[in-house]
């Protein structure tokens, strides 16, 4: 496999690329390349193609093709999962509108989210809400276990690349101090050394008090490595999102079709003019302690907003079309076998849904429903985090 975990002296030049390291941001999805030469970095927004949809009526109901989610009727498995909810599964369609011309639906198609189908998830169990850093440091404490930020790049996967560029860090949310162009990533994303999991905004910050704060800067792996320790796994999209629907049938929102219902905030994302000014509107301007914005139908905090969360399935923008020509399942789908990206060939991507604290109709809006995000597997960020799933014993 391609190794895509990059360090870097800068990341404003580039040259010829080694590699990449892709952040997923939101509908835009952010690669940070490193570069032959000296190892510098590029961020290159990848454009989600149209692919000829056009934005839908008014109702997106109506205009969606979404059919009603028809739960199972299977009583919820006792006893129950200590901070988990019992999704029962059943049929529901998954996907998303093409939300462009609706209040707070940017201007991305979506067309990956698309076509909208049916599908069958068995019931599961799910966390309530995202890993916390004091689950996860739960977890390093009875393991010893080291995320892969914290880890030095290998010189043999960096051929050539100067010894003082080798430099465990991550990506962090960097705000420019006046504005930028919204097509220009490396506007706002920086590679900090010595940032992770336990300093998530680089080596002086500290997760001290941030105990239930989720825990951000985990790669793919280290998110299966936690779940396998906690007896769970990483949810399917599909499971996700018949879970993050919470029971309804073809939202925009976990909560509904408006934003914000009697002008209240139902989700951690970002108010102002991205990237330079966040007003913090919701009363938060980073990333929230879980649990602070209502729940769904079902229990579950923070579907919407905060942060990114890992899933299981490979990334492929054709994955929805692929599984209604009946090429893949779409009877508990796992999505393809390996991961492709049209607008990155060979770099591995896993599948990550429901936006973050850096989402906003100007750049992102995948705090939309059915939308899907992407990452590379190798990339923690600070706003990517995840959480687990258990099946019925
Ligand atoms: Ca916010």
């Amino acid at each position: 496999m391609r190794k895509t975990r990059q360090p870097s002296r800068s990341p404003t030049t580039s040259q010829l690329s080694l590699g990449s390291r892709l952040l997923n941001s939101t509908g835009a999805l952010i690669a940070l390349a490193a570069v032959a030469a000296g190892l510098l970095w590029g961020l290159v927004r990848l454009a989600v193609s149209p692919s000829g949809l056009q934005p839908t009526a008014a109702s997106p109901r109506a205009a969606g093709g979404f059919s009603p989610t028809v739960p199972a009727e299977a009583a919820p498995p006792r006893p129950a999962a200590t901070g988990m909810a019992w999704i029962p599964g059943g049929r529901f369609s998954i996907g998303c509108i093409d939300p462009r011309g609706l209040p707070h639906g940017g201007d991305q198609p979506m067309a990956d989210a698309r076509p909208i189908h049916e599908v069958t998830v068995t019931g599961f169990w799910i966390d309530t809400t995202e890993v916390t850093n004091r689950q996860f440091a739960a977890f390093v404490e009875a393991t010893g276990y080291v995320t892969v930020a914290e880890k030095p790049p290998r010189p043999e996967d960096f051929p050539g690349a100067a010894p003082e560029n080798l430099v465990a860090g991550s990506i962090v949310f960097t705000p420019p101090n006046r504005p930028v162009p919204l097509g220009n990533h490396l506007q706002w994303w920086r590679y900090v050394p010595g940032a992770n999991w336990r300093h998530p905004l680089g080596p002086d910050s500290s997760i001290d008090g941030h105990e239930d704060f989720p825990v951000v800067h985990v790669a793919f792996e280290d998110a299966e490595a936690y779940a396998a320790w906690a007896g769970k796994r990483l949810p399917t999209e599909a499971e996700w999102e018949f879970a993050a629907r919470g029971g309804l049938a073809g939202n925009l929102y976990p909560w509904g079709n408006e934003f914000r219902p009697g002008d209240r905030w139902m989700a951690n994302t970002w108010q102002g003019r991205f990237p330079l000014e966040n007003t913090a509107e919701d009363g938060f301007a980073g990333i929230a302690p879980v649990g602070q914005f209502p729940a769904n139908p079902y229990g579950l905090y923070d579907v919407s907003g905060n942060v990114w969360e890992w899933c299981a399935d490979w990334y492929r923008p054709d994955t929805y079309a692929e599984q209604v020509a009946g090429r893949l399942p779409t009877d508990n789908p796992r999505g393809p076998t390996d991961s492709f990206d049209p607008q990155e060939p060979g770099i591995p991507k896993r599948v990550q849904r429901g936006g973050s604290f850096l989402c906003t109709e100007q750049y992102c809006s995948r705090y939309i429903l059915g939308t899907r995000g992407k990452g590379e597997i190798s990339s923690g960020c600070n706003h990517i985090g995840f959480r687990c799933v258990r099946d019925a014993e």
